[in-house]
């Protein structure tokens, strides 16, 4: 049993197909925005740490990219990505979307459940079936050799206090491995791009999102109460910079204030956004342009 002087700590890896839900899940439990989210499969490109502190314990959540056979260097790199997340963790979640599992969820999950480690999986978008649905995929699972099989989800917060408390009871004694007002590892220019990359997937249709990457090239304080942001969006193909600038620069100025209103929120002062369209075929396979966008390996 664990008592009242032990501060438990560790680190938790979430993995699953695209869009099951895990940066939801992550934002979820940090109780903050730390990762976009999008409706698009492989919204998130990078690993990212998530962290939520309480009096006797830190949990230290690992967001990482979809897991998918992939295409270009930057597949490459977020398949990387995932590999990295899961290095020295000590427990780990295996996210399914119960809308729509498939047999790359049986395949992840079998894999992962082989780990020597707590895995857990969590059957997420509970809200969206009903509950006799549930049965059906449960048996689908049951015998793979997981910790646990939890039902959640992640938008409502259902269960995900049994979640909490069933992931704590796995982690060891450990230190406060970050400040308990540290939210994320991300630093904010990383932060800033990745909203207005957020507010292009949102908006942006078919094959648009996908070639999308921001480049901050500067962040310049003005005063005590404004930034001015000049980025850079990133596309494949001049057809899709026209999309991404829409009639008369509507789409753009629509991307550009809703980027802004959550920078603005996120920095705690007025920004000034200016943003740009540049074209960059192929960019997903560029080793430098890769770089420049912080899709480099850091190992
Ligand atoms: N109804 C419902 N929708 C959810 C839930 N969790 C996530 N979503 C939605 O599912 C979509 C994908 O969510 P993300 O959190 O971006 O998924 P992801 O697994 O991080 O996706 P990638 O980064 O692409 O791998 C978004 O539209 C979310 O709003 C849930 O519990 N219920
Ligand atoms: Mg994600």
């Amino acid at each position: 049993m664990q008592n009242d002087t032990t501060f438990r700590s560790g680190f938790i890896a979430i993995v699953g197909r695209p869009n099951v839900g895990k940066s939801t899940l992550l934002n979820a439990l940090v109780g903050e925005k730390v990762a976009i989210v999008s409706n698009r499969p492989q919204t998130t490109r990078n690993r990212l740490m998530g962290i939520a502190s309480g009096e006797n314990h830190q949990m230290v959540f690992v967001d990482t990219p979809g897991i998918h056979t992939p295409r270009t260097r930057l597949g490459n790199f977020m398949m990387q990505a995932v590999r990295e997340g899961m290095d020295g963790i000590d427990a780990l979640v295996v996210l399914v979307d119960v809308t729509a599992v498939g047999p790359q969820d049986r395949s992840i999950a079998e894999e992962m459940a082989q780990k020597k480690l707590p895995v857990l999986l969590l059957l997420n978008k509970i809200d969206l079936v009903e509950p006799q649905a549930l049965l059906r995929i449960i048996d689908i699972f049951k015998d793979m050799g997981f910790q646990s099989i939890l039902p959640i989800s992640a938008k409502t917060g259902e269960g995900l206090d049994t979640l909490r408390a069933e992931l704590l009871s796995h982690l060891p004694q450990g230190p406060k491995y970050f400040p308990d007002d540290m939210l994320t590892d991300q630093p904010e220019r990383i932060l800033c791009a990745e909203l207005i990359r957020e507010k292009a997937l949102l908006h942006l249709r078919d094959e648009v999102p996908h070639g999308i990457g921001v480049e901050i090239l500067g962040m310049t304080k003005k005063s005590d109460n404004l930034m001015e942001i000049h980025a850079d969006i990133y596309c494949e193909r001049d057809s899709h910079k026209s999309i991404i600038i829409g009639k008369r620069g509507t789409m753009l100025t629509l991307i550009g204030r809703e980027a802004r209103t959550d920078i603005e929120s996120l920095l705690g002062m007025r920004v000034n956004l200016q943003l740009w369209v540049k074209v960059r075929p192929n960019w997903r396979n560029s080793a430098a342009d890769l770089k420049t966008l912080g899709y480099d390996s850091k190992e």
